[in-house]
């Protein structure tokens, strides 16, 4: 399937696609920013570009296999050499909250195995504090659901179970998860919290993504920039 207009694409993602060579593997992230580089990458292919992609959900497999990207799994390949994913927040630390999406289990896993992870977001996902703007994702394993809810409030936060729209079922991820969100005014220290939160039994993962960002493209309505680790 051919990728439509290139100059469509953000430009970020394609610089992100461009940072990309033959005969690496590559993380494939979740959502709108990650589908943006998913299609860069697949434009750069129909120009000879081979590589393997990684998906970190199944829509993002169901988009790799319509733009004719071949697909690995963990046990055909040892490490990533780039991923590239969105997220919902960036602090100026590069720390990140991901998972809105509801693929941060699997993002985690591509994103720990890579020896360059990159972020692709736009301008209003920059925020000065983690958790200013949107809630941690925590999955949870259903039966611990309602346990791990009460612990999260103990921590001052507010909880919701993410659903299928308003009121509907609970949203389910690809491991079979619930999904609580906890909504904090602000995390003073982000990897406390997300150390506090991996400890409670029945948590899968948190979307509290801490030193592990390596880039961070920044899309503008105009042209991109680059936030690097010091
Ligand atoms: C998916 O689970 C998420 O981590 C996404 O990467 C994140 O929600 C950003 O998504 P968008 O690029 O769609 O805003």
């Amino acid at each position: 399937m051919r990728t439509g207009d290139e100059t469509s694409l953000w430009p970020a993602a394609r610089e992100a696609a461009a940072m990309v060579e033959s005969g690496m593997v590559v993380g494939l992230g979740t959502g709108r920013a990650a589908a943006q580089f998913v299609k860069a990458l697949s434009r750069r292919m129909e120009e000879g570009l081979e590589i393997m992609g990684v998906p970190t959900s199944k829509q993002t497999a169901k988009l790799a296999e319509e733009l004719s990207i071949p697909l690995a799994t963990f046990d055909e390949i040892d490490g990533i050499d780039i991923d590239v994913d969105g997220a919902d927040e960036v602090d100026p630390g590069l720390d990140l909250i991901k998972g809105h999406g509801g693929a941060l289990l699997r993002e985690r896993v591509v994103a720990s195995v890579s020896k360059r992870f990159v972020v692709l977001v736009g301008e209003e996902k920059l925020v000065p504090r983690l958790g200013s703007r949107v809630s941690v994702p925590v999955e949870v394993v259903p039966f611990a659901a309602p346990v791990v809810r009460r612990s999260l409030e103990k921590l001052g936060c507010e909880v919701h179970l993410r659903t299928n729209g308003d009121g509907g079922e609970p949203f389910v991820s690809d491991n079979g998860n619930h999904i609580l969100d906890a909504r904090f005014d602000g995390i003073a220290r982000p990897g406390d919290l997300q150390r506090q939160i991996d400890s409670l039994p029945g948590v899968a993962d948190t979307g509290l993504f801490i030193g592990m960002a390596h880039l961070v493209l920044v899309q503008a309505k105009e042209g991109f920039r680059r936030l690097e680790r010091g």
